[in-house]
């Protein structure tokens, strides 16, 4: 940076000029922020724990060391713990098996703070679908105790005899 001086001197001012350097120091006042304003998931039910789910980034524009962040879930809905996220990477990785019949979406808050005083820190949404397995056994409604599955089997069985029969006798 330069900087003049000039007197109010007549008829000519005098002028001198020096050379200033400024070291700005730093100070931890830009919290983290989340590289997307919300992040969106699939992954199927049934998987083993610690099955991933996705990464989540983050800068902080600060400089050494208060760019440093950690991450963590601060909320789940349903609130389950179903979710946990990796504090340095930012992986979003399972903590159980999910069950898509429990709850198809999951809505994850996760948090990113930097490491300093004073500690600042932003959120952001995480929304996970759930796609579905053929994990449960059809239900049989009909037919109601009663029961007309023996009925049913007979109506098959002579059908079948009927079409058997005209194939074998092709002038009836
Ligand atoms: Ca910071
Ligand atoms: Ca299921
Ligand atoms: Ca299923």
């Amino acid at each position: 940076m330069c900087v003049a001086a000039v007197d109010g001197g007549r008829p000519t001012p005098r002028s001198a000029t020096v050379t200033v350097t400024l070291n700005v120091v730093d100070v931890n006042d830009c919290p983290p922020r989340f590289t997307q304003s919300a992040y969106t998931f699939g992954t199927y039910e049934n998987q083993p724990a610690d099955t991933e789910i996705g990464r989540l980034g983050a800068v902080d524009a600060d400089s050494p060391p208060y760019d440093r962040f950690v991450f963590a879930v601060v909320t789940e809905t349903p609130p389950i713990g179903a979710f946990v996220v990796d504090r340095r990477s930012g992986r979003l990785a399972t903590a159980e098996q999910l069950d898509r019949e429990r709850a198809r979406v999951h809505r994850v808050v996760v948090a990113v703070s930097d490491v300093a005083k004073p500690q600042l820190s932003s959120t952001v949404n995480v929304t996970v679908f759930v796609a579905d397995r053929n994990d449960n056994a059809p239900v049989i409604s009909f037919p109601h105790p009663g029961n007309d599955s023996v009925e049913a089997r007979d109506i098959t069985s002579s059908l079948g005899s009927m079409v058997s029969s005209r194939g074998v006798e092709p002038e009836s």
